[in-house]
């Protein structure tokens, strides 16, 4: 048994959601961690039965309304019980070895931030805090000594990769789509997607939200935002391919013609592993590729007139300021008006072209933090304003 104070102190923002609950999975399997305060929103029996198992100082949950319950499930321990999202954000500024950030979507920008100076490395699975402010995270990260590692699977290889290179070898890098559900329907069948349709992912299992990102390729569209900021490069050098089997991670191109690839079996325990014992690679954290039994490794060129967030994903670095911002939040709340069936599937494209459009958001600058939740404000009027104008244009 190690001694407590060898152990690296983890904090899990999130830990209730798929990526915060692989990544106790991945701990309960090695004894280097001390897990240090967990995080949950709604969940509190999970969040609870995690406090149990992991025995935390803190277990916050973002929820008021379930901290009476949560407490209660907790009374035996000598773990100190929290609410609210003041109290998340305290949590995200403690010092720490690690510090997970897998709140999803906008609500875990501030804390991700918060970890920024205080995290020796910051395992980071939420994408709305690269994608809206990736420019100043970045910035904030270098000055204050915390090393960002992502914990996106096709970013995960990218950064691997990109670790064991010289950066004037690479001459571009290329991610791989899954191509999502909908890969050979023709534009007339995609008029009639269903929600229940769009939850089918393939191979990866995940939320709501980010699957039917997957099935829009918007999810690809804020990953190539999301390797521009990473990465420190331009998006005219990233490339994206469909590969349905998700078996290859993402690739970089050197600039001598060769290809380095990362490959293993769809599971989040591996980018979760890797940015977690970053710069150690932990033995077994997935199971091994059996290769001749997958046989078939195919890939395709994404088709940009039927899946229109790749090039509109594109034009919003070029434009840059507040439109990554904008296509974020105006996609958040067009993939909830489909789901509660209030717009079609393609009306999601709609959404945010139009938002784009009505933003006068582009040349706002994002000096802080309430820059970027001004701009998310106006995206979400911009977004619900589109909505309206196509549900009302529909007689
Ligand atoms: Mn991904």
């Amino acid at each position: 048994m190690s001694d407590i104070n060898s152990l690296k102190k983890i904090i899990i923002l999130g830990s209730t959601g798929s990526v915060g609950s692989n990544t106790l999975n991945v701990i309960k399997r090695n004894s280097s961690f001390d897990v240090h305060a967990i995080t949950g929103n709604n969940n509190y029996k999970l969040l609870a039965k995690q406090a149990l198992q992991f025995n935390p100082k803190y277990a916050v949950i973002g929820n008021k309304n379930h901290y009476i319950k949560l407490k209660d499930l907790l009374k035996k321990t000598s773990i100190i019980v929290e609410s609210g999202y003041d109290s998340i954000l305290s949590i995200a500024s403690i010092k720490s070895d690690v510090t997970v950030s897998a709140i999803s979507g906008n609500a875990g920008i501030a804390s991700t931030f918060s970890s920024i100076g205080n995290a020796a490395i910051l395992a980071l699975a939420n994408k709305e805090s690269i994608v809206s402010g990736g420019k100043m995270l970045f910035a904030l990260a270098k000055n204050n000594g915390t090393k960002i590692i992502p914990i996106d699977s096709e970013h995960s290889a990218i950064f691997n990769i990109l670790e064991k290179y010289n950066k004037k070898d690479i001459a571009n890098i290329i991610i791989t789509a899954s191509g999502g559900p909908f890969l050979n329907y023709s534009k007339s069948d995609m008029a009639h997607i269903t929600p229940s349709d769009a939850l089918k992912h393939p191979t990866w299992v995940m939320g709501e939200k980010i699957t039917i990102d997957s099935s829009t390729l918007m999810n690809k569209g804020l990953e190539i935002i999301e390797a521009c900021y990473l990465f420190n490069m331009k998006h005219q050098d990233i490339d994206v391919i469909i590969h349905p089997q998700s078996i290859v991670h993402s690739m970089v191109n050197l600039k001598d013609g060769s290809t380095i690839a990362q490959l293993g079996n769809p599971d989040m325990r591996l980018p979760i592993s890797s940015a977690i014992f970053w710069p150690k690679c932990m033995p077994d954290a997935i199971k091994k590729l059996n290769l001749s039994k997958i046989q078939n490794l195919s890939f395709y060129d994404p088709d940009l007139d039927r899946f229109p967030a790749l090039s509109l994903a594109r034009n919003v670095i070029e434009v840059g300021g507040g439109a990554p911002i904008v296509y974020n939040k105006a996609n958040e709340i067009a993939v909830n008006a489909f789901l509660l069936k209030k717009i079609k599937f393609l009306d999601i494209f709609k959404v945010v072209e139009m938002s784009l459009n009505d933003c006068n958001l582009i040349n706002l600058k994002i000096d802080d933090l309430n820059n970027i939740f001004e701009i998310i404000t106006l995206s979400e009027e911009s977004a619900l304003k589109s909505i309206n104008k196509i549900v009302g244009s529909v007689v």
